[in-house]
């Protein structure tokens, strides 16, 4: 818990949804082999996250999960659809994880700051994220093409640090494409760094510095004039 000081440890990071029936047959079967897709993926996260995609068998991911080869091929046809599923699954959080903190009402950049903050509680605890970055770092020894990594991230952060830009949030020189590319490259490589010499151990303190050196230089300035914060003084 400690290593999470000073990062947002409420989890934002959406809980995968099963759709609730209350209906027996049918749709409570589809109910439960979703269930067992779901636990099989984890499981299989989990192994590919200790393990890196070669030295991953559907053996390991069936007996991690407690089921037999079978059940889990019955979801995943081989390793290269699990591997996909597991970074797809990855990306399509991000969405549902904005949403939530849109919801905070924050501003754009301090809801720039908050997804970063849930992407680090992300990669210290959720094995879809620790699955997911590993498997794109071994993308050519992946034998499928995954999904470009950091684009969908680059795109989201450009998105609102340009809502930034519009809210006046952003000092003069800075461009809110730039600030967003700089962002995710701090973000990512404070984390690669981190990974590979610590076992991330101490990313949630590299990503807070990270965080109290780039934001503050990115911040407008709030103007003498019409701060309404300023305190009032003479001269
Ligand atoms: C990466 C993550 C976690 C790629 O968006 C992305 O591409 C990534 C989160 O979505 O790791 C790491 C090569």
């Amino acid at each position: 818990m400690s290593q999470n000081k000073g990062v947002a440890v409420e989890s934002l990071w959406p809980t995968p949804k099963i759709q609730r029936s209350g209906a027996t047959g049918p749709l409570l079967r589809q109910e439960r082999a979703e269930r067992t897709r779901e636990q099989i993926l984890h499981c299989a996260a989990r192994i590919f996250a200790e393990r890196g995609y070669q030295q991953t068998g559907i053996k390991d991911v069936a007996d991690e999960v407690a089921m037999t080869k079978g059940a889990v091929y019955f979801h995943f046809p081989n390793k290269q659809a699990l591997a996909i599923a597991v970074v797809d699954e990855l990306y399509s959080r991000w969405p549902v994880t904005l949403e939530a903190v849109r919801g905070k009402g924050l501003s754009p950049l301090d809801t720039v700051i908050e997804m970063f903050n849930a992407a680090t509680v992300a990669f210290l605890e959720d094995p879809i994220m620790q699955a997911g970055t590993r498997l794109q770092n071994e993308r050519d020894a992946v034998d499928v093409e995954l999904p470009p990594p950091y684009v969908d991230w680059t795109n989201l952060i450009s998105m609102l640090m340009r809502e930034a830009h519009q809210q006046g949030q952003l000092a003069q020189h800075v461009d809110p494409d730039v600030a967003a590319r700089v962002a995710v490259a701090a973000f990512f490589g404070a984390q690669h760094i981190s990974d590979n010499l610590n076992g991330r151990a101490d990313f949630a303190e590299r990503w807070r510095e990270v965080r109290d050196t780039l934001f503050p230089a990115l911040r407008a300035r709030p103007s003498l004039a019409t701060d309404p914060d300023r305190p009032v003084t003479r001269g």
